[in-house]
């Protein structure tokens, strides 16, 4: 497929709400009973759940509509998700391409992967930063909504569509996680469409949806870790020798920091060939991410916010530092520094 021209400047990109009946129109009218619609995504809980209700909108409009993914899922939540709600999707190959003849584009814009600037859309719905865009006949982007989700719920509304209850647990998800649970940027909207789902989802899927973020091989990481544990005063440590990531240190800090009268917890390891340390605290009365910075700012990445921070530390800076290499002596350099700041 060509690549795209770059539009003029000032396309118009958001349909003001009192127009989304109409700019419901101008999609349904896009679209043919012959069409073999693609909708494709880079797979996460919002653009997976903005997918799909973009399919419930297409019902019985189209010939046939498929949402593709553009890399596999790997998050354990978000397998989670498409496991329990059954939601089929196809992992995308360049030669995929040819059984359909209309591509949608939701939760992303074309500048974002190569593999999106390869097609030609007729659509995109997205909430991200506007990026320089080819022509495409149907955009939507609102880049002040927390998530595509809720913009796919309005759609919704003004179609008189009530979502079905996998549905509805999928884009409240998909809304919950883009604004991290509102306390990351929302707006009222977001709120409305919350509200307006809630009621609809299926309560204890969503629960498990949530929560599963551990596999099976992550237990071992949690006994090594409770057992090389240090504590002091309110403050744990642990030290890992091997990790198969630094998510797994970033789950461990978390639930290390669920201890009644612990007020911090330092989880580090080695993680392809850089010491990593993950800081969690109440946040009430020290800056987590200033500590770590004091600490570990003079060899490495070093920063975070008030409850959460990381330091990413390559082993050869530390050569002088810490000179036995062992997990012992990394254990120690990290208490030690933690203790001075
Ligand atoms: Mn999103």
């Amino acid at each position: 497929m060509a690549p795209n021209k770059p539009s003029s400047a000032g396309c118009p990109t958001s349909p003001k709400p009192r127009s989304r009946k109409e700019a419901l129109q101008r999609l349904y009218g896009l679209v043919h009973s012959k069409d073999r619609v693609l909708i494709t995504i880079d797979p996460d809980p919002d653009s997976i759940a903005a997918a799909f209700a973009v399919k419930r909108l297409l019902w019985h409009r189209v010939h046939s509509c498929t949402v593709g993914i553009i890399r596999p899922i790997r998050r354990l939540n978000n397998l989670t998700m498409v496991r329990l709600l059954k939601l089929p999707l196809v992992l995308l190959k360049e030669k995929n391409l040819e059984e359909f003849n209309r591509f949608f584009l939701v939760d992303g814009q074309p500048a974002h992967n190569p593999f999106f600037q390869k097609i030609s859309y007729s659509l995109v719905i997205d909430h991200h930063p506007v990026t320089a865009l080819p022509e495409i006949p149907f955009l939507d982007i609102r880049p002040d909504y927390g998530a595509t989700s809720t913009i796919l719920t309005e759609y919704l509304i003004a179609a008189k569509i009530k979502p079905s209850r996998t549905l509805a647990t999928a884009l409240i998800y998909g809304i919950k996680t883009d604004t991290r649970n509102f306390e990351r940027q929302s707006r009222e909207e977001d709120v409305r469409a919350f509200h307006y789902l809630y009621d609809k989802v299926y309560q204890g899927t969503l629960r498990k949806i949530e929560i599963s973020d551990l596999s099976l091989k992550d237990l071992t990481y949690f006994c090594e870790a409770i057992k090389n544990k240090t504590v002091v005063k309110d403050r744990i440590y642990t030290h890992l020798p091997q990790v198969p990531s630094a998510d797994t240190l970033v789950i461990l800090a978390d639930f290390l920091l669920k201890v009644h009268d612990i007020s911090w917890s330092i989880v580090s390891s080695v993680v392809d060939n850089a010491l990593v340390v993950i800081v969690r605290n109440d946040g009430y009365r020290k800056n987590a991410g200033r500590s770590v910075q004091n600490a570990f700012g003079a060899w490495g990445s070093a920063g975070g916010h008030r409850a959460a921070a990381r330091a990413e530390i390559p082993l050869e800076c530390l050569e002088t530092v810490v000179k036995t290499k062992t997990p012992l002596a990394y254990a120690r350099f990290v208490r030690q520094r933690l203790r001075a700041s």
